[in-house]
């Protein structure tokens, strides 16, 4: 059986180019960082006013870059930006627009065919635009008119779970807050966000292991480390401003020990282009001590492997487990311990890719480092075993009582700049009873008590249930979510899709029988909501709340804010009687009073946070509290994954298991070029980077293009088209390509226990030659 999911893929565009493959062997960082810093200051068409809002960047009087949640240092440098910092501000802080006659000479269809890179480089939307089926282009429309129609949609519902209330990690905190609210008084919880495709499955670990959902280290932890283990991530390019910290932390001599299945540049090696005499001596520095290469989906096992060293070298006679922390704090250690010892070698080493002697290498630094810290991203979150992947790394943790002292803890590295303040708001489709209870009180309403949808189940609901209202706050929801074309149906099949957002992208082409546009400020622009200059507010990775104002002129002097909107919102569809939403759309300082009232943490948050760089949220895991059932940190005892989908598929001959990732030049949906320096690949976006062995193997050669296909439990065939062979260094079974041209890859089944996040990290597939000839 064919699915919609074996048509061609919509990027066309993409398609043309024809990338170059060549080998990058500079540091990360340095004059390429420099140079494209240039480039896009150019291309932004306002480069003098760019360059001044870099120096406003992750300032105390300035804005919070829109880049990655990476914190801020206390003692921060004149520039705290980095060269992906510098794209995310260019690229919304752009000259160009997006007005009327654009849509009026492109029909929705004929967008269509443009890729995610054209639709997004048209500029800033400026005008609220609603689409007319019957000529297939938007038009515009009134802002009143526009959020009327909404509201009245969302009243003709026979249910409010017949709404879906989706938000990115863009949003800033009040924006949040008010979000949540609005659909809460409305009637439901139906509030799936980007963190159910992200970090989910590090907050329920978390949760259940500590009995608290985010990390707990803070950046002077950094500063204190002996070692810091990277799993599953890329800061080079997706976070690098914390080059920095590793930097300084191996300058000092800590250990850095990565593990990747890709030898990643900035892992490697980085030049700090705000240190100008390392720049001039074109010098660098070693960033990762010791490198390890586990295949994907093999950190458990590696972690696992890890353990198993510690206990044997406990078991002939050394002391290398904290064990007053552990009777102290812990429980189930022995459960652990037993099935450890009882997991063979073999099975760690065939799963993990790692041999014996490296995890034994890996546990011998973690054993002589009196404080270490974890640092994980997608690599670890975006499998089908991401859950207990994330507690193997607590076990690990806490077996040398790496929890709560100076130098030590977890740190789940956040995406967006605020998908961690968004869920302290409250934007989470399954809220405790607190949060309802807080919210009851201060609003003397009922709050829905059932839990709502999260990111996959929102799609399944609109793909089996037709007639839904779908709301985005920010975000590209059917580009960034699995299986795209069951997502597109699926939303296409709305009575009514609106989304809120500064720039043109695919999911608005996905239009419902009614579809909205509507543009508003971006966060380097300045606020003059209610004839005030108004301050948000973020809280980064490390649970630090600071607040954030734009230096620019907005795009448009007609764009409201998202806070202007959702207010306007709020009165349309639940009145004015339970909130008072002029006022909080007058001054945002109303809006925090409400958090201060409804959210823990924030008393006087209105005071504290306008003390430069904030406020830190605390968190009970770095003060050795574990607010679980028994108040202890509990160990986990999952047995490693046994036949999970992907081993299955991919253990066929033939098959491959391919992860997908971020190229240097995107940011998420985002496309900002084609390039992706530190990989040596120009102009294209269609590779497959695949071990040398397996090209021998599957009878492919380097260079050539290639379709990826896929198949899942369903039957279905999923496939994607005209990809470019690139030998790469990685181990053998194991692919790796670009998010999101390959998510029609991803079965809407494929997801993580526990967390539901799509296993975009893990998806079994096979290679046929290409249609295309290069
Ligand atoms: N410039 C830029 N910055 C960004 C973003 C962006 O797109 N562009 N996105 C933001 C967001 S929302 C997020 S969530 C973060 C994402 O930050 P990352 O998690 O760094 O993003 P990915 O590109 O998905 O990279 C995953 C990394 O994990 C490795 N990996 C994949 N599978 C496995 C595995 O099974 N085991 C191990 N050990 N490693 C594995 C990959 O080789 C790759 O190095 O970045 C944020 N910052
Ligand atoms: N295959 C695969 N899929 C993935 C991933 C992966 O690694 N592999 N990663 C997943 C992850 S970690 C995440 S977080 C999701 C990301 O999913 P999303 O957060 O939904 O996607 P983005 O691409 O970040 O959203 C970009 C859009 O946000 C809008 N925008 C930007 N700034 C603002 C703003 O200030 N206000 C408003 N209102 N709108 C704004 C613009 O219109 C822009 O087009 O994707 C997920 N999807
Ligand atoms: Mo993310």
């Amino acid at each position: 059986m064919t699915s919609p999911s074996s048509q061609k893929p919509a990027d066309k565009k993409a398609r043309e180019h024809d990338p170059d493959v060549g080998t990058y062997r500079n540091p990360a960082g340095g004059w390429g960082a420099l140079k494209a810093v240039g480039q896009h200051l150019l291309h932004s068409r306002s480069p003098a006013t760019n360059a001044r809002s870099l120096l406003k960047l992750n300032q105390p009087d300035g804005f919070d870059c829109p880049g990655c949640a990476w914190g801020d240092p206390e003692h921060g440098s004149s520039f705290e930006f980095c060269e992906n910092g510098v794209k995310a501000v260019t690229w919304e802080a752009t000259a160009k627009k997006v007005k009327r006659d654009f849509f009026a000479r492109y029909s929705v269809t004929e967008l269509k065919s443009w890729d995610d890179y054209r639709l997004e480089d048209q500029g800033r939307l400026v005008e609220p635009m609603a689409y007319n089926a019957e000529t297939d282009h938007y038009e515009p429309i009134g802002w009143d008119e526009a959020l009327t129609l909404i509201a009245d949609e969302l009243k003709a519902l026979p249910t409010p779970d017949d709404a879906i209330f989706y938000t990115s990690g863009k949003a800033c905190n009040e924006s949040a807050y008010v979000f949540q609210l609005l659909a809460r008084l409305y009637g439901t919880n139906n509030l799936p966000d980007c963190s159910n495709m992200c970090h989910e499955a590090s907050g329920v670990a978390l949760g259940d292991a500590l009995g608290t959902g985010k990390g707990s280290v803070r950046l002077e932890d950094f500063e204190h480390a002996e070692a810091i283990f990277v799993f599953g991530q890329n800061p080079g390019t997706n976070h690098p401003r914390m080059l920095g910290t590793l930097r300084e932390a191996a300058e000092r001599g800590a250990i850095i020990a990565s593990f990747n299945p890709l030898h990643e540049r900035g892992l490697e090696k980085f030049a700090d282009p705000q240190k100008p005499l390392e720049m001039l001596h074109n010098g660098s520095h070693r960033i990762s001590s010791h490198y390890f290469c586990p295949k994907l989906g093999g950190d458990m096992a590696a972690v696992r492997g890890i353990a198993k060293a510690l206990f044997e070298r406990e078991a002939g006679g050394e002391t290398v487990l904290d064990h007053a922390f552990l009777s102290e704090h812990t429980e189930q250690l022995e459960a652990y311990q037993t099935l450890v010892e009882a997991t063979p070698w073999g099975e760690i080493e065939a799963q993990s890719g790692l041999t014996r002697a490296e995890m034994e290498k890996a546990a011998e630094l973690y054993a002589r480092s009196n404080a270490t810290i974890i640092c994980w991203a997608m690599g670890i979150t975006q499998h089908e075993h991401s859950v207990p992947t994330v507690r193997e790394i607590v076990n690990l943790l806490m077996l040398r009582g790496n929890l709560g002292r100076l130098g030590t803890g977890t740190s789940p590295v956040r995406g967006h700049s605020n998908v961690q303040g968004d869920r302290t708001m409250g934007i989470f489709e399954q809220p405790s009873d607190e949060l309802l209870d807080a919210l009851e009180a201060r609003y003397k309403r009922s709050m829905p008590r059932e839990h709502g949808v999260d990111s996959v189940a929102a799609v399944a609901a609109m793909r089996d249930a037709p007639g839904k209202v779908f709301v985005g706050l920010a975000g590209n929801f059917t580009r960034a979510i699995s299986d795209t074309f069951v997502a597109e149906a699926a939303m296409s099949q709305c009575r009514l899709t609106a989304f809120i957002s500064t720039k043109l992208n695919r999911s608005h082409l996905i239009t419902g029988e009614k579809a909205l546009i509507l543009p508003c400020l971006g966060r380097s622009e300045i606020d003059k909501t209610g004839g005030k200059t108004q301050l948000i507010t973020v809280e980064d990775s490390m649970s630090m709340v600071h607040g954030s104002a734009g230096i620019n002129r907005p795009a448009s002097r007609h764009l409201p804010s998202e806070i202007a909107l959702l207010t306007q919102l709020g009165e349309k569809l639940v009145g004015s009687e339970a909130v008072d939403w002029a006022a909080m759309r007058n001054d945002y300082d109303v809006i925090r009073e409400h958090v201060a009232e409804v959210i823990p943490g924030f008393d006087n948050f209105n005071e504290r946070v306008r003390v430069p760089r904030g406020f830190w949220l605390g968190n009970p895991t770095a003060e050795r509290t574990f607010p679980t059932e028994s108040g202890k940190a509990v160990f986990s005892d999952a047995p490693l994954p046994k036949d999970v989908m992907h081993q299955r598929m991919a253990a066929r001959e033939g098959w491959l298991t391919l992860q997908t990732m971020r190229s240097h030049d995107q940011y998420n949906t985002t496309i900002y070029g084609y390039n992706d320096r530190y990989r040596g690949i120009e102009n294209g976006r269609q590779v497959v980077f695949l071990n040398k062995a397996d090209i021998e193997r599957l009878g492919v050669s380097a260079g050539q293009w290639v379709d990826l296909v896929g198949e899942s439990d369903d039957g279905v065939q999923r496939r994607v088209e005209g990809f470019k062979v690139v030998a790469y260094d990685t181990p053998a079974g194991c692919a790796a390509a670009y998010y999101p041209e390959t998510n029609p890859l991803v079965p809407l089944s494929h997801k993580g226990e526990g967390s539901h996040t799509p296993a975009y990290k893990s998806i079994a597939i096979r290679l046929e030659p290409s249609a295309r000839i290069a």
